[in-house]
């Protein structure tokens, strides 16, 4: 089978219906971030589909404009931690954090691709607006956009989070059975250390009943993040090309706009030449660099000063962009988001290059995520180093990435 055809089978294989999963077994739900993708994969040849998809993303919103990471659609007991412990407080049960902000950058893709989806669109915009507020109104640290949990980034284990990690106590965070190792080989997974971490900071935002204002104040876990400012920043200028074509007020996003610019300007960590996540409780850069620097042309800067350490970590790999700096300690090319290489990612940073003028770097990245599709299929993720494929097999947005944009 053509791949093109394989990544169209891709999809229905994992399509429920009305969402789509990442993959079989290791998650059986809907997630945000991944859901974007596959309306967008699906919209390549099946737009009906494709509105369906971001439909049933945003009728998980809740009252306050949160549209949640997960939504647990049907219980499923191969994941964990699944809605009991979660308890989220929207309209269908789910998590109780959200994902970086790209619905609203697909929606603009998929009504470029498909204009008689326009009604469709226009349903949501408002919905989308009321997420971007719900960022502006309770995440933002000096106009960057902080995240409260590890996996609100989508970067779950990524070395960004190492200090902010180390203040939480996990003393009577109790047992708990994990469901991912027993889909993935371990070495492949964040470790116990870190699923501690994670859980722990579970409980405390069901301590507050998910109540943003009171969990930000006992909260030991709060970093302004490059990837959700860079991604709302995006969303923001999406939002307002299609905002002005269906007739809304769009002055209220031009200010947000104006405030996540500023406030991605306090992420640019000078002694490390990249953009950097902020511990927002000691005021400390994290002094890593990661894939999530280069989010930065993504989101519409035309930033030069990023490109030379970005280069550095291409070149130092051999298949598109590594998630952490090979050069750091630390750097482990297999284990998730401490050195693979994300076509989630390696779309989100290349497609952001070709828009703003560095089309050779971002040529590479596509050319290289194309070849590590093509001679291993649709992986969660890959070795940057020898390019073995790594996590969930089938995996949704990798199909969509090579239907969008790698083929
Ligand atoms: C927790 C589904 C998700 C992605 C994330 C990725 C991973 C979940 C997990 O899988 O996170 O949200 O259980 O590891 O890190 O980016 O959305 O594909």
């Amino acid at each position: 089978m053509h791949l093109t055809e394989q990544a169209r089978a891709t999809l229905r294989l994992n399509d429920k219906g009305r969402y789509t999963l990442p993959t079989h077994g290791l998650y059986p739900y809907q997630w945000n971030w991944d859901s974007a993708f596959a309306a967008w994969g699906f919209t390549t040849f099946d737009p009906d589909r494709g509105w369906t998809e971001l439909e049933t993303l945003l009728s998980g919103q809740w009252d306050d404009g949160m549209v949640p990471h997960i939504l647990f659609h049907r219980p499923d007991p191969g994941y964990f931690p699944g809605p009991d412990v979660w308890q989220g407080r929207g309209p269908i049960p789910s998590s109780g954090i959200t994902q970086p902000p790209v619905a609203a950058t697909f929606m603009a893709k998929m009504l470029a691709m498909d204009p008689a989806g326009a009604p469709r669109a226009r349903a949501l915009w408002p919905k989308l607006h009321a997420w971007h507020r719900w960022f502006m109104t309770w995440r933002l640290d000096r106009g960057a956009v902080c995240v409260t949990h590890p996996w609100e980034a989508g970067r779950d284990n990524a070395p960004d989070w190492d200090n902010a990690m180390r203040a939480i106590d996990v003393r009577d965070v109790g047992a708990y059975t994990r469901r991912d190792t027993t889909h993935v080989d371990p070495a492949m997974r964040p470790t116990k250390y870190d699923y501690d971490r994670y859980l722990k900071l579970v409980q405390l935002g069901v301590s507050v009943n998910w109540d943003h204002g009171a969990l930000a104040k006992i909260n030991p876990f709060r970093v302004a993040d490059p990837t959700m400012t860079f991604t709302l920043l995006r969303a923001l200028r999406d939002m307002i090309t299609m905002g002005r074509r269906f007739g809304e007020d769009v002055a209220e996003i031009e200010d947000w706009i104006a405030t996540l610019e500023a406030g991605a300007e306090t992420l640019w960590n000078a002694d490390m030449q990249c953009y950097d996540s902020r511990d927002v409780h000691s005021g400390k850069f994290n002094d890593v660099l990661s894939n999530a620097s280069a989010l930065c042309w993504y989101a519409g800067l035309n930033d030069q000063r990023a490109r030379p350490a970005i280069e550095r970590m291409l070149d130092a790999a051999t298949y598109a962009l590594p998630s952490f700096d090979p050069a750091a300690v630390g750097f482990d090319p297999l284990r998730y988001w401490r050195g693979p290489t994300w076509p989630i990612m390696n779309y989100l940073v290349g497609s952001g290059m070709e828009e703003q003028g560095l089309s050779d770097l971002g040529r590479r990245i596509r050319d290289d995520t194309a070849q590590l599709i093509s001679r291993h299929g649709f992986a969660e993720y890959y070795n940057p180093l020898d390019g073995t494929p790594a996590g969930g097999e089938t995996f949704t947005w990798t199909a969509a990435v090579w239907l969008g944009w790698a083929s």
